[in-house]
């Protein structure tokens, strides 16, 4: 009896049990479809492990008419771009290659779950960049620097033996939004990833992920060849450093012939380099170049350098790699952040966009969100994205922003890539929070198209992860586009920037003042707020970082009158009583914004629980929770900057906001357990 009532019971959840939704699926979800069409309704010839794949998404999930599957070699300038057309009650994918007909019924795919009309099919698609890359920051220890979804997907323990079923999913997810490379470590990476045994590993990896489309590179150590390989040094001149590269790239493509290359963080917060040799970054990225030429190899050098110098830290890498133009092999990209100093909620784009005019450049953007709240906020980050691709560089003269430096148009460039930097972990939900997917769907369909807008990218997100009733869809898009800037206003408004917490980067701590540190670490040295004002001063009295811009932006930037406001304190000390352009002194405008940060969140909140009915009670209630954090830590952010810099405005804090509930000094103490170096 008592069994018979279990079995009740469990028959009554089933529902529930099988449609649960935990967020594993991503956007790849069909909650309504049990099958797709019968084989006999996909046409196509030849046998292909992409091909098999593509077949079985279109079995399992496609519920339109017939399909044909077409390679078609005429099509090779689309590269692994497709066409998509109705043809007489059908639809013909066709590409250049197998990849392109996988991603081609990805878009079908995307057509059926947004609903869109799919009876007079015209497409033609080309991908704006060749190399879409992730970049995971994973340690061979299974943790992830500035991860917030729990442990590393990659299992270097049980690998190459054991094959975790998550190796292909993600894969899957990636080929989905046209991700084609992925770098499996971590940037600081340790010099055992080259080590034989975890290169058996990666192969395990790569022959996972080539069916999908997707090539592996890895992040390489500098310092490798003394510390694994015995050498005495790791000089990129020497002979036998030279040699010792040479056997390990053979070793490597023996075992993964299509391998992608090398991502080198060199002479970088303590990262061996071939500076430690006195030889250039151009030494030591052609060195490996050239070693890996011969396979098709490629690498990419990372422009993220920066040392505790007098030196402004946001023209670095500017004055380190301008000289150097010219001087690169072609198969070397460099990899730049989007801005100047790091991934921070604003910044004004990097001004070696564009400078580098004989040198491929390619962005880097960081979809964890080290500087964003972690897994805890809501940050919609595509139009972050789109600022920064849409940036005017002029440096060939007006429009030449950076998505036509880095994709080609402008110059032809031998190489054109794109990347950022994984949100990816072992959660469930695989990027911690819900609408963290959000930017991985995002940055996939950017680097794919960047064309394609914030708003655009955003609903069909929606639409694929959660539901297309427009009752949802409306008000949750409109969330995620503006909480970009929610999160700026209640963070770093007007220009401020990395005034966080030291080493984990969660929270505002704009009081660091790490005497006898590095000042370039210290939120003091980047807002350098006084009696008389605050922010860094960028112009020409200042640290003149403006002059590395392009005519007209070094003027527009540098004069306090022209300079856009929204980056006011990234380029000007500026008195606390200086008039904006809608009246308010620059006290009451920075007040207006903090508290405007917060009153977004709450709203958020607001919006979010009349949701209710439109989503699962699981994903409801866990976003639900998350709003609730970053409403709270909203309150912290604006309290701690307003309390802290009305030390030195001396001015009240503006009557109509709603004032603070902490006392300065209690959040002072503050110091969250959350271990990381800088
Ligand atoms: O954003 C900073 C991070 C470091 C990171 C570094 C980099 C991988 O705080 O954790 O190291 O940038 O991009 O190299």
């Amino acid at each position: 009896m008592r069994n018979f009532r279990v079995y009740i019971l469990i028959f009554l959840l089933m529902p529930f049990i099988i449609f649960a939704e935990d967020g594993s699926k991503l956007w790849l979800r069909f909650p309504n479809v049990k099958n797709g069409i019968s084989s006999e309704k996909i046409i196509s010839k030849g046998k292909n492990p992409t091909l098999e794949i593509a077949k079985k998404e279109l079995m399992s999930y496609w519920q339109g008419q017939t399909i044909e599957l077409r390679t078609d070699k005429s099509l090779k300038n689309l590269k692994d771009g497709y066409v998509i057309k109705s043809n007489s009650g059908k639809i013909i994918i066709s590409a250049a290659k197998e990849s392109g007909l996988l991603y081609g019924v990805y878009h079908i795919l995307r057509l059926q779950q947004t609903k869109s009309d799919f009876s007079h099919l015209n497409i033609t698609e080309k991908p704006s960049y060749d190399i879409r890359i992730l970049n995971h920051w994973d340690n061979l220890d299974g943790t992830i620097e500035r991860g917030y979804a729990g442990h590393s997907l990659w299992k270097w323990e049980d690998l190459p033996n054991k094959i975790s079923p998550r190796y292909e999913e993600y894969a899957r997810v990636n080929a989905s939004i046209g991700i084609n490379s992925v770098v499996l470590n971590n940037v600081n990476a340790s010099p055992n990833m080259l080590r034989t045994d975890y290169l058996q590993k990666v192969k395990v990896l790569a022959d996972v992920f080539r069916a999908y489309g997707i090539k592996v590179y890895l992040s390489v150590n500098f310092s490798s060849p003394k510390v694994i390989g015995g050498l005495e040094n790791s000089d990129p001149l020497h002979k036998n450093v030279q040699q010792w590269w040479k056997e390990k790239a053979s070793e490597i493509y023996n075992l993964i012939p299509d391998f992608g290359g090398f991502l080198v963080k060199a002479n970088s917060e303590g990262q061996p380099g071939p500076q430690d040799y006195g030889r250039t970054h151009a030494d030591g990225a052609n060195m490996m170049a050239d070693i890996l030429k011969p396979h098709g190899g490629i690498v990419m050098w990372r422009a993220f350098v920066y040392s505790p110098s007098k030196e402004d830290r946001a023209k670095q890498a500017h004055l380190e790699f301008v000289p150097l133009d010219g001087k690169f092999r072609d198969n070397v990209i460099i990899q730049i952040k989007n801005g100047p100093v790091d991934f921070q909620p604003r910044e004004a784009f990097n001004p070696l966009f564009g400078a580098l005019k004989k040198t491929s450049e390619m962005v880097e953007f960081q979809i964890t969100q080290e500087y964003l709240g972690f897994s805890n906020h809501l940050v919609y980050l595509a139009p972050l994205f789109k600022e920064t691709l849409d940036s005017d560089t002029y440096s060939d003269g007006k429009g030449s922003t950076i998505a036509k430096i880095t994709d080609g148009t402008l110059r032809p460039a031998q190489l054109t890539a794109i990347s950022a930097v994984a949100n990816i972990g072992e959660d469930t939900n695989w990027t911690g929070h819900h609408f963290a997917q959000a930017n991985w769907y995002a940055f996939g369909r950017l680097a794919w198209n960047h064309e394609l807008s914030a708003e655009n990218i955003a609903d069909e997100w929606i639409k694929m992860t959660f539901t297309d009733k427009a009752a949802f869809v409306n008000p949750v898009k409109k969330i995620m586009l503006s909480s970009r800037e929610t999160a700026v206003d209640y963070m770093m408004p007007l220009g401020l920037h990395h005034i966080f917490a030291s080493g984990h980067h969660y929270g505002p701590e704009p009081w660091g003042d790490y005497k006898g540190g590095r000042p370039d670490w210290s939120p003091v040295y980047y807002h350098q707020a006084n009696a008389q004002g605050i922010g860094f001063d960028r112009t020409k009295t200042g640290s003149d970082a403006v002059s590395q811009y392009f005519s007209p932006l070094n003027t527009i930037y540098g004069d306090i009158e022209t300079c856009p406001e929204n980056l006011i304190l990234w380029f000007h000390h500026v008195p606390w009583n200086y008039k904006m352009k809608d009246g308010k002194t620059l006290w009451e405008e920075l007040a207006f914004k903090y508290d405007s940060g917060v009153q977004n969140v709450r709203e958020y909140q607001k919006v979010w629980d009349q949701m209710e009915a439109y989503v699962d009670p699981e994903r409801f209630t866990q976003v639900q929770s998350k709003l609730k954090i970053q409403a709270k830590d909203a309150v912290w952010w604006k309290d701690a900057c307003l309390l802290y810099f009305q030390t030195f405005s001396k001015m009240p804090i503006p009557y109509d906001i709603e004032r603070p509930v902490h006392e300065l000094e209690d959040l002072k103490k503050i110091k969250l357990d959350l271990k990381h170096h800088n």
